[in-house]
């Protein structure tokens, strides 16, 4: 064999192992893990991280039964309501006889969440009970056959959008409903039978990409069961064949499994997906936690549960409360997304509804610390949390607990000096800053009683050098 020969034949193997294995020290050979090293960076990825806030709709036949059934209350997250034994499954299986959303007006629920702040909406198209909210030509359990008959889906899409929300279409590979769904492949009747589901959910993928084409995500849950992390191969290329159908389609980690049926990570450890979506109802308690991934944290007002429940059950949230979670995860680079559960007429309870308005009047007046804010990789301190502009000349401090001494104490990179600080409600007056010992400024603030929280917003001057005050102590 030529020189020449060699060389290239060894490019050829070279590039094979770049695109099979993207990271040379991963020590386990995968056709499919991850595709990408770090985060995606293009435009609507970079759209996505300056969202901050969210909307979760869990709406379904589930609704209906709101967590009861027979005068008992079940324990469990009421869209499971369907798995408890105490309910026949062809009583649940009926519901859809008379699903009638008279009340739903998605103009009113578009509204509700643009006065809330939030910048995108996920809701179910399709949760496990396999009922799908838009007239699928794939499924014969669909919303055209109950007595509303219209499709749902589109003019959720349409009103939110009109407000500016971007949508994205949750949908669960679990399915309740399907003859051709397994939980796992075991014999070759399962084989054929789940080869079958794979056809549906790609037929239906498609079609809810085509009929609504301004999704800007899809939200997959359900994928946790064996024959889906058997099906690493198959995931892989419908998740490529989607992004190739719909450009800049956003899929977090719930989707796919690699070639071993590691979900979320890979089996060298890395993220598979767009963001990491395994916060489900729990936020990282710190940065590194996050491994300087991109995330979104899905919340419930209550403990667990996410359709509507005619009792609540456990603890609900307070605004406050809420609003320290949002806060947290974006001051970690993370997507806050909050979770409603409409009652079956297609109106909210009124609980959510409250919640909705108060979270939206902290927004109008705070929302610059949260969108396109990101993590400003200072030392944490106890009265809450930081953010910082993107082009880092604003930073952002989010104060739930004050200091009886009511100095604020906050400690910035080497090189950010800060040159002002003020209430956000009133950037003309100036707050005292004073430099203290091993590079901290304590901020003071008035003291008196605060019922909300509030915000101090920074102006930041960068520069290549250590700002004084930020040395180290050699001498110790
Ligand atoms: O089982 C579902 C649950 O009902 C709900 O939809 C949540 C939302 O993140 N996802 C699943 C549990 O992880």
């Amino acid at each position: 064999m030529s020189k020449k020969t060699i060389a290239v034949f060894s490019l050829f193997i070279a590039s094979i192992f770049v695109i099979n294995n993207i990271h040379a020290q991963d020590t386990i050979a995968l056709q499919h893990g991850a595709h990408r090293i770090g985060r995606r960076e293009d435009t609507m990825m970079q759209r996505w991280r300056g969202y901050g806030l969210g909307q979760f709709i869990h709406f379904g036949l589930y609704s209906i039964l709101g967590g009861e059934y027979n005068g008992e209350t079940y324990n469990g997250a009421s869209e499971w309501i369907r798995s408890w034994n105490k309910l026949p499954k062809n009583v649940y299986d009926s519901l859809y006889k008379q699903f009638n959303p008279t009340k739903f007006n998605p103009d009113e629920w578009a509204a509700m969440a643009k006065q809330m702040g939030v910048k995108y909406v996920t809701i179910t198209t399709r949760h496990h009970d396999g009922f799908c909210l838009w007239p699928s030509k794939y499924s014969d359990y669909t919303i055209v056959k109950t007595p509303y008959k219209k499709d749902m889906i589109g003019p959720l899409v349409k009103a939110y959008n009109k407000q500016g929300i971007d949508v994205y279409l949750y949908y669960s590979i679990l399915d309740w409903h399907s003859k051709d769904w397994r939980d796992d492949i075991k014999t070759e009747d399962d084989s054929i039978a789940f080869a079958r589901f794979k056809v549906f959910v790609k037929n239906q993928l498609t079609e809810l990409l085509t009929d609504y084409p301004t999704t800007k995500g899809l939200w997959f849950d359900g994928t946790w069961d064996k024959s889906w992390k058997k099906n690493g191969a198959f995931t892989d290329s419908l998740e490529q064949y989607l992004k190739q159908l719909h450009p800049g389609l956003i899929i977090g980690s719930r989707f796919r499994a690699d070639d071993l049926g590691k979900r979320h990570f890979d089996s060298n450890g890395r993220l598979m997906g767009d963001y990491e979506q395994g916060w489900e109802r729990k936020i990282p308690e710190n940065f590194a936690a996050t491994h300087d991934n991109d995330w979104d944290c899905v919340m419930t007002f209550g403990e667990n549960g996410w359709g509507y429940q005619k009792k609540w059950l456990g603890h609900w949230k307070t605004t406050d409360e809420l609003i320290e979670m949002l806060t947290k995860c974006v001051s970690l680079d993370g997507n806050f997304v909050l979770n409603f559960g409409p009652k079956s007429d297609g109106t909210f309870r009124n609980e959510e509804v409250e919640a909705a308005k108060q979270i939206g009047d902290w927004m109008k007046i705070n929302s610059a610390a949260i969108y396109n804010t990101r993590y400003t990789g200072w030392e944490k301190q106890d009265w809450g949390y930081s953010t910082i502009s993107k082009a880092g000349k604003q930073a952002y401090l989010i104060i739930f607990n004050i200091p009886v001494s009511g100095k604020i104490r906050v400690h910035t990179k080497p090189n950010q000096d800060i040159n002002k600080a003020s209430f956000i409600t009133d950037t003309n007056i100036s707050l005292p800053i004073e430099s203290v010992d091993y590079g901290y400024k304590l901020i003071s603030v008035p003291q008196q009683v605060y019922k909300t929280p509030f915000v101090i917003e920074l102006n930041i001057e960068q520069s290549k050098q250590k700002m004084k005050g930020q040395e180290e102590n050699k001498h110790v």
